[in-house]
């Protein structure tokens, strides 16, 4: 048992190091090198950081033990290291700023990684975001995107970005996950948030269903409960139409974003930046937003 304890003590200080951003000397680590500088000690995908307009930018690399070789999009190459399914484990593994890390979400694909955005520090942390749009950024990620593109996932960690509707399926399929929303209004500059304590999105693949069934519930916040009108309904985009309205594409009339659409929407957290669509709504509020950020973690319980 000690030689087990020993093993996970060197596992956390291993992951610890790579995970840190910041190197010994305050630097971010910009590549392999670096990275080996900082502790890393296993051949596998770490984040470095390029320097773009005074900007960090993270970007995910692949290091190999043996000569500090760096490659781009590498599958595989975890072995031997402690990964992590979710910011919230990242964080048990020491992980303790805000910021872009990698986490091997899939169950089935458990050697692919993917570089996400963690918040450690909202409410004990733990959160892995998996939309952000800010229409302060220059170079705007654009939101109207096929359905397949909405399953994949689009735009930059780094700035505006869907984490895709396969890997949100995955982050809340393998444990009961609670959901945070922020908001910032576009006129009065009002920010808030809601707290779902039960947030699920279904497979792809209902069978019979409509695909990406958001279901949550437990609500409590500040800005009304938004996504009450949309849970239990599929994901429609302007290409595939599995909303609850007959006479035609929510997609299509709202804005052209992919969402939870019913008979329409309620909330829409990725209409157009400067839409009307691209709203909060509730019986008891009305908000038109600059930004907004949606985030899951696995409930404490779990
Ligand atoms: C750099 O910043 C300027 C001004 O904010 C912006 O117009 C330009 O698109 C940015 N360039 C890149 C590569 O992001
Ligand atoms: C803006 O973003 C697009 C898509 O991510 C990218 O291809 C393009 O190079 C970016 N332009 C600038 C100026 O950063
Ligand atoms: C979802 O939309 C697609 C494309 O519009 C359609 O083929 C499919 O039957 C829809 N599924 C459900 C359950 O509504
Ligand atoms: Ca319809």
């Amino acid at each position: 048992m000690k030689l087990t304890y020993y093993i996970l003590g060197l596992l956390a200080l291993v992951i610890s190091d790579a995970s840190g951003h910041q190197a010994e000397d305050g630097s971010s680590p910009r590549n392999c090198q670096n990275i080996r500088e900082n502790g890393f000690v296993e051949v596998g995908h770490y984040v470095v950081y390029n320097t773009v307009n005074n900007t960090e930018e993270a970007i995910m690399i692949y290091c190999d033990e043996k000569d500090g070789m760096q490659l781009m999009d590498k599958e595989g190459g975890t072995a031997g290291r402690s990964v992590a399914r979710n910011c919230k484990e990242l964080q048990d593994q020491g992980m303790n700023h805000d910021g872009p890390n990698i986490i091997y979400p899939y169950p089935d694909l458990p050697e692919t990684p993917l570089l996400v955005l963690c918040d450690q520090t909202t409410q004990g942390g733990g959160w892995t975001v998996i939309t952000r749009r800010d229409d302060s950024y220059d170079n705007l990620t654009d939101f109207v995107r096929t359905f397949e593109e909405y399953a994949a996932g689009f735009g930059d960690v780094n700035y505006d970005f869907y984490i895709g509707n396969e890997v949100i399926h995955a982050l809340t399929d393998s444990s009961l996950n609670e959901l945070w929303v922020t908001i910032e209004a576009r006129d009065s500059g009002e920010t808030g948030y809601a707290h779902y304590q039960y947030f699920h999105v279904a497979a792809r693949d209902g069978y019979a269903l409509p695909p990406y069934i958001m279901d949550s519930g437990l609500y409590e916040g500040t800005i009304g409960d938004g996504l009450q009108y949309h849970s239990g309904q599929g994901f429609s985009t302007i290409d595939q139409d599995n909303d609850s309205w007959d006479e035609g594409d929510c997609a299509w009339n709202q804005g052209d974003g992919g969402w939870w659409y019913k008979d329409c929407a309620h909330a829409c957290l990725t209409a157009p930046y400067g839409s009307g669509y691209f709203r909060w709504t509730s019986e008891d509020s009305w908000y038109t937003l600059s930004k907004a950020q949606m985030m899951v973690r696995p409930s404490a319980s779990t």
